[in-house]
């Protein structure tokens, strides 16, 4: 199955009424145990299941309109993006999926207030962002699992960034991709703070799309990355299950250091890191054997996410003045 079969087999038989605009927003996500590697490319199909959390009103907000003209104009933050630029083809390729067969072009506005491309998963948020904004320009009415899977097409994370709190999206076994859909967890732990360190704000070197592909072609510790992500998972939701902060924590930073120690081990490596997210992590580990139970994760970029309870908020705030919360 290709993806334009596969958006019209969600799709389905569903009667489009075309609205002038819609908006929609999505929260951008941190996975706690991660998304790295596809067994399928097309389909955007995941090696291993992943489970997030989002984060609030962190993400992407899009309008789309339909707009009189031959061509779409796609925004970000304000900014006209050329429709050449690869930003603005992965929404346009996006779209046209969506389309179905009705001739329209659209106006896209995509604000994000975090930032892009920084390894704070902006495409996460701004593929599930479209992709409800679409939902609801065409009247389709799909359900949260559909919406994850359409999401997916654009972005694998961005299957999870459709629902709020805790999100498993689970990697499905099938070839046609039908069972690969992200769902939330009912639970809630008001107490869980997540704290973002921005290192650096700018476009990364390799896309995680690369980065990806270039550690399961090439790396011998890529088997063992799969079958750590699958044990990590169930220890993370026993952690959220029982509100276990170190099980979550120390289980967490130990998935994100075997997907970077996995990623360095590709040829040519894969390496995000920078000597001040080395010299942040240090920082944490000192502070952590001085009774501070403070974890992080790291995604695809040199950012530090920082995991601690709100009854340690002031220590964090402390020896992390510039902390997003
Ligand atoms: C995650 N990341 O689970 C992992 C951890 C980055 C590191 O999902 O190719 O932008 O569009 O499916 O979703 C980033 O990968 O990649 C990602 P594609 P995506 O959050």
């Amino acid at each position: 199955m290709n993806r334009q079969q596969f958006a019209n087999t969600i799709i389905g038989d569903r009667s489009i009424d075309l609205k002038k605009s819609a908006t929609a927003f999505a929260p951008s996500n941190i996975a706690l145990c991660k998304y790295w590697g596809k067994r399928q490319r097309e389909l955007n199909l995941p090696v291993n299941s992943s489970l997030s959390i989002s984060l609030g009103e962190y993400g992407t907000s899009t309008t789309i309109k339909v707009i009189d003209s031959k061509f779409d104009e796609i925004f970000l933050n304000g900014n006209q993006i050329n429709n050449n630029d690869s930003f603005a083809k992965k929404i346009i390729d996006f779209i046209d999926l969506l389309r179905q067969n009705i001739d329209f072009s659209v106006r896209v506005n995509t604000i994000n207030n975090i930032p892009t491309a920084a390894g704070l998963a902006s495409s996460a948020s701004g593929f599930a962002a479209l992709t409800l904004a679409i939902n609801e320009l065409l009247s389709l009415e799909l359900s949260n699992k559909e919406l994850s899977m359409l999401a997916r097409l654009g972005s694998g994370s961005a299957s999870r960034s459709i629902y709020d709190g805790f999100v498993v999206w689970n990697r499905g076994e099938r070839e046609d991709g039908l069972d690969s859909f992200a769902e939330k967890l009912n639970f809630s732990w008001p107490g869980l703070c997540i704290g973002l360190c921005t290192i650096v704000n700018a476009q990364k070197s390799i896309s995680s799309r690369d980065g990806m592909n270039r550690t399961v072609e090439s790396s011998f510790l890529y088997q063992s990355w799969a079958s750590q992500a699958e044990h990590d998972i169930l220890l993370i939701k026993d952690a959220i299950l029982k509100q276990d902060f170190v099980l979550l924590g120390s289980t967490a930073e130990h998935n994100s250091l075997s997907m970077h120690a996995t990623m360095i081990s590709a040829f040519p490596p894969v390496i995000y890191w920078t000597p001040e997210s080395l010299a942040m992590i240090n920082k944490i580990h000192l502070l952590r054997s001085k009774g501070l139970p403070l974890y992080f994760t790291m995604d695809a970029g040199p950012n530090i996410k920082l995991l601690f309870m709100k009854e340690n908020e002031a220590e964090v705030l402390a020896s992390f003045p510039d902390v997003k919360l």
